[in-house]
């Protein structure tokens, strides 16, 4: 597995001007907000679900897609999709918010519960960091307290439909408490770690944790 995406298909210009955008701190309000406030510091709501990625969108078929764990676990795991689909499947309704400032509310997600993953790998003590990596060359880094809760799931529906290619279909990961660039498309992989390493745009000047509400969108 390559930990970078292909140079060759990335839009390099949308990926130079978002990390201008993390050098210049844009939409940065300076304020803060309770989690009890619905909408976060500096975003605006959306009615549409405008598509972000790196410009390369993997075109996996169900039986092509697979997904495994590893790191420091008690129980590493490898699901295809057979596997994925026969665990436990929940249906949650939440926000997501991404660091360009949109906010799309009530999005009804399908999947498998993140704590349903947790219970089977058992991370150990140590851990405190996870790494997903996605069939794009994506990664990203995420604490494992954000990812400890009832609202992160590992989604294959949206809306009552299969997640389509362009908003990472087969089967993403949903973090809605942490900004949208957290939540990978085409997941392919999570490494458990007990150190915390940058993913893509964290190494290029976004934050390593990513709270909407404390406006953690640069770091
Ligand atoms: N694999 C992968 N996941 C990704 C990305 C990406 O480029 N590749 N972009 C992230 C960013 S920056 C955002 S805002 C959201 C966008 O998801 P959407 O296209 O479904 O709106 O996906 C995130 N997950
Ligand atoms: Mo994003």
């Amino acid at each position: 597995m390559s930990d970078e995406p292909d140079p060759q298909g990335v839009k390099e210009k949308l990926i130079r001007t978002k990390e201008q955008w993390a050098k210049a701190g844009r939409g940065l309000t300076g304020t803060t907000a309770d989690h009890k406030e619905r909408r976060p510091p500096g975003q605006r709501v959306t009615e549409d679900f405008p598509v972000l990625d790196l410009g390369i969108q993997p075109n996996l078929s169900q039986a092509e897609w697979s997904f495994s764990v590893g790191g420091q676990v008690a129980n590493q795991i490898k699901w295809d999709w057979t596997a994925f689909m026969a665990q436990p499947q929940v249906t949650l309704t939440n926000d997501i918010h991404c660091v360009t400032t949109w906010s799309r509310y009530d999005n009804e997600w399908k999947g498998v519960a993140m704590r349903t993953l947790l219970a089977l790998a058992k991370p150990l003590p140590s851990v405190k960091f996870l790494m997903l990596k996605s069939y794009d060359g994506y990664s990203t880094n995420i604490p494992l307290a954000d990812v400890d809760r009832d609202d992160v799931l590992i989604a294959h529906t949206w809306q009552g439909q299969p997640l389509a290619r362009d908003h990472g279909g087969p089967v993403r990961l949903v973090v809605p408490p942490l900004y949208f660039w957290k939540s990978a498309k085409w997941l392919r992989h999570i490494t458990f770690m007990d150190q915390d390493q940058p993913g893509y745009w964290e190494a290029r000047g976004y934050h390593m944790r990513g709270d909407p509400w404390k406006e953690q969108r640069y770091g």
